[in-house]
């Protein structure tokens, strides 16, 4: 790879700082991947095993060498096992992201997390209607506390179903059960996979694949919906509210704190301790103008989304932010940290902070974070951050001058709300052709591609035909870089959505529904708008895209996202190429399965012909040509 910045990101702030790490000799992921090339064929295909000590064990691709492992486990049997796991590991990731928000919402229940409260007490009675729990005569809290338990209880169940999948229009509930994915308990599908892969036990590639479906649906509508419901209960559901991204949003004369990696528990609180008087005066003392809260990847699109918090940048632009030297503290919970940050955060002044008792790092300072005291840990990070604001190097101090207005919150509630309580609107547009059809396009940066011109490219080219894109996670922040999250971005969108968003008072083309469990927002609206128009998800003029993934969190999203029946374009190519039977599988033989398959295309624009040539075959479908 050509180490020129402008072959590695399509955004001028990250070149700007790709350049000054370039003469400081400071290392970023991209020098990491060079080194890394080439990088090893056999992982690529999926075809090597660890999975028992025999091993471990790879397959010639080429038929020249071992057809099978040690104990006779093929191609097809190592790359669906593998590809398994990935998807265990992922629900697993944003299931216990959901497990930490319920035994908060639990804890605060029982007094026990008093800087907490309830947010949205409309959602909270109307979560314990869905669960049956009665609310007459009875008090807020003890509504909240049996909720909390139903809640927790979904993890555990042995035998499903898990209540938010019956928000799925009933077609697809009865296809789930027909072919035997409906899920159970989220714990109990994930501890299915790990036993499923073991040496010895499930060995059919297809029958292995549709456990992974399962689980997945066992995040989608299990884990990340819990996760989604319960943040916004106790922080608010996210409304329409403007802010701004990129690097350009650190301050020169304010003490910089950075919030990155997944969960609201945290930097919900670091964001109120930041406006304690105690704390602003002690800046004041250090010299600094105020206290600037910037967000970075999912931690940023939460606390954006529900306070208008600036977001410095998604997943590969969280060592540049480092390297501006303007940030006193880059604090992290769980999810997506680089342990690169250790080394990094040591060349320049800024505190690289640990909080989460998961989650440690090399060359961190632990600060851990509970719950009982959650507000007094926050004001001492917060302290800690202030106090090493006249450590700060102003010589090494570059701050690039990008900073893009954009416009956020669109939860599924909201954009009901904006169409004024109906989806019917929507329909209509949607009918008449004036919007083409729904594209969610999410997921990561990959240093495999230039940072931000898959999710830019593809999302403008959908906008252009007509296609009303809703986006969470690091693609959020990229549209937002691009400013296609500003209401302006209408005028790059087709004279239909162009003409639907002035109508509906000025909303952008792209809606950012939030953060990466949030795709469970998107689940929503589908149903919402397929039960509206009395189809299946599978039949809706839809598609999804994922056009710079990396994270096993995304393969668990991505399996779920067409187990719902949503057509999926990925922009990088997962490790199952090294069997012709799974590959096969996820590429077409799905779509007898779940209505809805996987392509990958890592050129954005021809991934928008798949998707808009998709979208055009279900509008005939419905006879809406
Ligand atoms: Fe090899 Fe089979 Fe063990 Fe995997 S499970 S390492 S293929 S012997
Ligand atoms: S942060 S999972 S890089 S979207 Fe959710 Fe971004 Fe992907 Fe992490």
């Amino acid at each position: 790879m050509n180490p020129n910045s402008l072959d590695r990101s399509i955004d001028r702030a990250s070149q700007t700082m790709l350049r000054e790490a370039r003469s400081a000799g400071i290392e970023t992921v991209w020098d990491r991947y060079e080194k890394q090339l080439p990088q090893c064929s056999f992982g690529q295909l999926g075809i090597c095993c660890r999975n028992c000590n025999m091993g471990p064990c790879r397959i010639d691709p080429f038929g020249e060498g071992a057809e099978k492992g040690v104990c006779g486990a093929t191609a097809d049997i190592i790359v669906a096992r593998n590809l398994l796991r990935m998807i265990a590991a992922g629900a697993a990731a944003h299931s216990d992201h959901a497990r930490d928000a319920v035994l908060t919402f639990k804890r605060m229940c029982e007094g026990a997390a008093g800087s907490y409260n309830i947010k949205d007490e409309a959602k909270l009675y109307s979560l314990a209607t869905e669960y049956g729990i009665p609310t007459d005569n009875r008090t807020r809290e003890e509504v909240a506390s049996e909720l909390a338990d139903s809640l927790i209880a979904e993890f555990g169940k042995q035998a499903g179903p898990i209540c938010f999948t019956r928000r799925a229009p009933e077609a697809r509930i009865k296809l789930w059960q027909k072919i035997g994915i409906d899920p159970r308990g989220i714990d109990r599908e994930i501890v299915e996979c790990m036993h499923r892969t073991h040496i010895g036990v499930d060995n059919d590639a297809t029958h292995i694949l549709l456990h992974g479906l399962r689980t997945s649906l066992s995040d989608g509508w299990g884990g990340s919906m819990i996760a989604t419901e319960v943040q916004d209960v106790l922080f608010g559901t996210p409304k329409p509210v403007t802010s701004s991204v990129n690097l350009g949003v650190l301050s020169e004369g304010k003490v910089n704190i950075l919030i990155h990696g997944h969960e609201p528990i945290l930097s919900e609180m670091i964001v109120e301790a930041a406006e304690a008087p105690e704390i602003l005066k002690l800046a004041e003392k250090m010299g600094a103008k105020g206290i600037n809260i910037a967000g970075m990847c999912c931690t940023g699109n939460e606390t954006l989304m529900r306070h208008g918090v600036p977001t410095a940048g998604n997943f590969l632009q969280q060592e540049l932010a480092i390297i501006t030297g303007a940030v006193e503290a880059m604090v992290v919970d769980v999810q997506c940290i680089m342990p690169a940050l250790g080394q990094l955060t040591s060349c320049y002044h800024t505190k690289f902070i640990s909080t989460s008792p998961k989650a440690e790092f090399p060359g961190a300072l632990r600060m851990e974070f509970h719950e009982e005291e959650a507000f007094e840990t926050a004001k001492k990070i917060v302290r800690a951050a202030v106090e090493n604001f006249p450590n700060r190097n102003s010589s090494k101090v570059i701050i690039p001058a990008e900073k893009q207005a954009c416009m956020v919150g669109f939860s599924a509630e909201a954009i009901l709300s904006a169409l004024g309580g109906t989806p019917e609107p929507l329909l209509d547009a949607i009918k008449s052709g004036a919007v083409k059809g729904i594209g969610a396009v999410v997921g990561c940066n990959n240093v495999k591609i230039k940072h931000n011109y898959g999710h830019v490219n593809l999302v403008k080219e959908l906008i252009k035909n007509d296609v009303l894109v809703v986006t969470t996670g690091c693609n959020a922040i990229a549209c937002a870089e691009a400013g296609l999250l500003s209401p302006e971005a209408a005028e790059l969108a087709g004279p239909g959505l162009k003409a639907v968003c002035k109508a509906l008072g000025g909303i952008p083309p792209v809606l950012h529904m939030g953060s990466c469990v949030d795709i469970s927002r998107i689940l929503v609206l589908t149903a919402v708008v397929a039960k509206a128009l009395g189809v299946d998800i599978s039949d809706l003029p839809a598609a999804g895209a994922a056009p710079e993934w990396m994270s096993e969190k995304a393969v668990s999203i991505g399996a779920y996202v067409v187990s719902s029946g949503v057509h999926t374009v990925l922009g990088t190519v997962p490790p199952v190429l090294g069997s012709e039977t799974v590959t096969g599988l996820l590429t077409s033989g799905l779509n007898g399965v779940v209505g809805a398959s996987f392509a990958v295309e890592p050129d954005p624009f021809k991934a928008a012909e798949l998707m808009l040539s998709h979208i055009e075959a279900k509008r005939k479908a419905l006879g809406l040509e």
